[in-house]
C-alpha cells in the first residue's frame, strides 16, 4: 500500500491538491454528517481529509471521524493534531507539526515529546510539517499563543518558511486561521513558494472559487478548506471551489 507521504507528494508533483478539513468534535460533526461530507467531497475531487480542531478533540472522536471518512470515501485521513493527548491508529498518517511562531513550548516541541511514544507504538506514519500562523489567526492563534505573522509581513513569513526547511521540515503550512475573514495573500504565498523547495500548504478563510484560484496561481501546492465545506450543502458550489483549487 502506498504510504501517505508518497500519495500526497506524487499528487502535488502533478498539480495543486485539495484537502478537506473536518473537526471531529461530535458537537460540531456527527458520524453521519462526516460520512455524508466524505462522499460529497470525494465526488467534488478532494484528494484527502485532514481531521483536527483547536478544541474538543479526543482519541475517541478523532478515531471515529477518521474511520467514518475513510470508509465512506476510500480517501486518506490525515491527523491534523492540536492536542498531545489525542491519538489514533484509524488515520493513514499525521502531520507531525511544530507551530514555529507559537510562544508556548507545548506547541513547538513539548507536546510532541508527550505524544511521540504513542505514535511510535501505534506505527502511525508522520510527515514533519512547519505550521506558521498568519493574521488574523483566529482560534488556533489564541489557543497556541502564537505571535502571528502580520498579513503583509512577507519577510517574516519567508523567514519562518526558510527556517522550517533548514530544520528539515518536509511541508510548510501557512495558516490564516479557520474562518478567517481574509486568507493568506497571494503575494505572501508567492514569496514563500519562491524561497522554499518543499510543498506549501495554504489554509484559512478560503471559501470561494476566486480565493482558491488566487492561492493556486500564487503557488500553493495544497489548499485546505474547512468551514466552507461544513457550511455548504450545494454540491455544485463545493465542486467549483475544489476545481478552482486544483485548476481542473
Ligand atoms: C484551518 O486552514 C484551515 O486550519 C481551514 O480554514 O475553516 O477557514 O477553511 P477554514
Amino acid at each position: 500500500m502506498t504510504g501517505l507521504k508518497e500519495y500526497l507528494f506524487e499528487r502535488m508533483k502533478k498539480g495543486t491538491i485539495h484537502l478537506t478539513l473536518l473537526d471531529p468534535d461530535p458537537e460540531k460533526l456527527s458520524e453521519e454528517k462526516a460520512k455524508e461530507i466524505a462522499v460529497k467531497m470525494k465526488e467534488a475531487g478532494s484528494d484527502a481529509f485532514m481531521i483536527g480542531g483547536s478544541t474538543g478533540v479526543t482519541s475517541e472522536n478523532l478515531g471515529a471521524a477518521a474511520k467514518a471518512v475513510r470508509t465512506a470515501s476510500g480517501l486518506p485521513a490525515i491527523y491534523f493534531p492540536s492536542n498531545p493527548r489525542a491519538v489514533t491508529s484509524e488515520v493513514d498518517g499525521m502531520f507531525f507539526m511544530s507551530i514555529l511562531n507559537s510562544t508556548d513550548p507545548l506547541y513547538i516541541s513539548h507536546g510532541h515529546a508527550m505524544v511521540a511514544p504513542y505514535v511510535a507504538k501505534l506505527g502511525i506514519e508522520t510527515i514533519p510539517m512547519a505550521y506558521i500562523i498568519i493574521e488574523p489567526g483566529m482560534t488556533v492563534a489564541r489557543v497556541t499563543k502564537a505571535k502571528c505573522v502580520g498579513h503583509d509581513d512577507i519577510d517574516a513569513a519567508v523567514g519562518y518558511a526558510l527556517a522550517a526547511e533548514m530544520l528539515g521540515m518536509q511541508l510548510v503550512y501557512l495558516e490564516a486561521g479557520s474562518g478567517a475573514d481574509r486568507p493568506v495573500s497571494p503575494e505572501m504565498i508567492s514569496a514563500v513558494k519562491k524561497a522554499i523547495h518543499v510543498p506549501l500548504i495554504i489554509g484559512g478563510g478560503i471559501r470561494t472559487p476566486e480565493a482558491a484560484e488566487r492561492a493556486r496561481k500564487a503557488g500553493a501546492d495544497a489548499i485546505v478548506t474547512g468551514t466552507f465545506v461544513e457550511q455548504c450543502s450545494d454540491e455544485n458550489v463545493l465542486r467549483s471551489v475544489v476545481h478552482a483549487a486544483k485548476g481542473i
